[in-house]
């Protein structure tokens, strides 16, 4: 992992100090719409999102315009520069059958525990998830 991110720290010029791993099941798996505006990141780093697995689409939208529709294929490198307006998500693709994992890098300015409270609400991350985690 720690390769990883000094790679992805090198591509993009930011330094990261937070991971956040999504696993997708299949298609069916999806995340909402969301801004990652949560008061632990710095918003001034942009976050830097790598893709393994299936191809899933991400779909970035604001009011009164066109959503815009991002394929992320594997191997492939997103930046997401925070903007007020905008939210971005991963709708389901039932015909996406096989599993997509991302890591998302991040820079939080709190600890960490203040940012896994912050993200576990953010995600719904079940209570006997996260009990296994403590
Ligand atoms: O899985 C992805 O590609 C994006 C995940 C994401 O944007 C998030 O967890 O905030
Ligand atoms: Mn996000």
């Amino acid at each position: 992992m720690l390769k990883i991110k000094s790679d992805v720290e090198k591509k993009t010029g930011f330094e990261y100090n937070f991971v956040l791993l999504n696993f997708y099941e299949s298609g069916h798996a999806k995340i909402g719409a969301r801004k990652d505006d949560k008061p632990s990141l710095d918003q001034s780093v942009d976050i830097a999102t790598l893709s393994f697995g299936a191809c899933r689409d991400m779909i970035f939208s604001k009011k009164g315009c066109k959503s815009v529709r991002q394929a992320l294929e594997a191997g492939s490198l997103l930046l997401i520069h925070y903007q007020k307006e905008w939210t971005h998500a991963i709708p389901p693709q039932p015909c996406v059958k096989e599993p997509r994992i991302s890591l998302t890098f991040r820079r939080v300015w709190s600890s960490l525990q203040q940012s896994l409270d912050e993200m576990e609400h953010d995600y719904s991350i079940p209570p006997c998830e996260r009990l296994l985690r403590e």
